[in-house]
Formats: structure tokens, C-alpha cells, sequence
């Protein structure tokens, strides 16, 4: 059997008409710059409109849950893309760390109604980090951002999905 897999992108969504939040760690922030890079150039050639994108930063990735769903029950956004990177090495309460940072993300997804997406990097040494920060495919925000991208397209045809109503 041969599963489907291939990215968004090769289904030629569009963002248009749609906004994004993105939260950001500051925590690996060279790696984190590259995953908001990945993830802007992903909505960028999807055509998002202009000033349709907001990005928030936050202290560490642990950080990351409850800001994505403050800008989820914001009701601005269409979608919420976070990002960061955490790495084994640094930490030695990783998996605390990366677990609660994944059930906090969807977390905010499930309460809220809107697409929040998992573009956290969880890496055992820097050299896998940086391997999941590089371009487009290669590129974990970009990944993320395809994601939601397509999810928003998705949940408009069940007629459910909250809409954004713009930043006041
Ligand atoms: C404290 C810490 C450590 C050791 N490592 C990371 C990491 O690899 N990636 C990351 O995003 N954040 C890390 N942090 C910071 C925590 O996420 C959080 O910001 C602090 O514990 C304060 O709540």
C-alpha cells in the first residue's frame, strides 16, 4: 500500500484571505529565525496577503501553549503556527519539556476550534536541529506552515471553523 504524503504544496493551496499567527521561541533562536523564514516564504508563495501574518515571541518553547491560545481565543487568526526548537542536550528535563509543549499545542487547538500547528523541533543534539531547519521540505516551519495552509482550506468547506475576524 502506498500512502499519500506528499506536501501541501504540491496541492497549490492558497492562503489567501486567510490570517496566521506565529509564536515563536527565543530559546535556539538562530535555528527558530530559520524556522519563521521557512514558515513566511511557505505563505508568501501560497499568496497570503499582505500584513495577514503576525508573529508573537516567547521566552522557551514551554512558553509557546498558552500564547498560542491566547492569539487562538483572539479569534484574529485563522490558524496558529508554532515554532521552536528544543534540544536533548540542552535540557535535562526534555521530555517534560517537549510533552508539555505538544499536549499544550493541542491543547489549544481542541479548545478553541482553530488549527494550531506543531512545527516544534525535538532534536537529541543540534546537528539533527539544524538538519530540520534548512529549505522549504527541510524546513520544519515551513512544513508547519504548509500545514496549516491546507487545514484552513480543509475546515472552510465544513463551514465550522471560527473565522478570523481581523486584529481590531
Ligand atoms: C530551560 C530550557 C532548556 C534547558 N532548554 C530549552 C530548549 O532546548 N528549548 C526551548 O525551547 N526551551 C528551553 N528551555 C526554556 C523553557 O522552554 C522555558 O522557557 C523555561 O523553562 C521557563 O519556563
Amino acid at each position: 500500500m502506498r500512502l499519500d504524503n506528499s506536501p501541501a504544496a504540491d496541492h497549490q493551496l492558497s492562503a489567501k484571505g486567510f490570517s496566521f499567527a506565529i509564536v515563536g521561541s527565543r530559546w535556539n533562536d538562530t535555528l527558530v529565525t530559520r524556522l519563521i523564514e521557512g514558515a513566511l516564504l511557505a505563505l508568501k508563495e501560497s499568496s497570503v496577503d499582505a500584513g495577514a501574518v503576525q508573529i508573537y515571541r516567547v521566552p522557551g518553547s514551554f512558553e509557546i501553549p498558552l500564547c498560542a491560545l491566547k492569539a487562538a481565543e483572539s479569534r484574529w487568526f485563522d490558524a496558529v503556527i508554532c515554532l521552536g526548537v528544543i534540544i536533548r542536550g540542552d535540557t535535562p528535563h526534555f521530555d517534560y519539556v517537549a510533552a508539555e509543549t505538544a499536549r499544550g499545542i493541542n491543547e489549544a487547538g481542541l479548545r478553541t476550534g482553530v488549527p494550531v500547528l506543531f512545527g516544534i523541533i525535538t532534536a537529541d543534539n543540534i546537528d539533527q536541529a539544524n538538519a530540520r531547519a534548512g529549505e522549504r521540505h527541510d524546513n520544519k516551519g515551513y512544513e508547519a506552515a504548509m500545514a496549516a495552509i491546507e487545514v484552513v482550506n480543509l475546515y472552510k468547506e465544513f463551514g465550522t471553523a471560527p473565522r478570523a475576524v481581523g486584529r481590531g
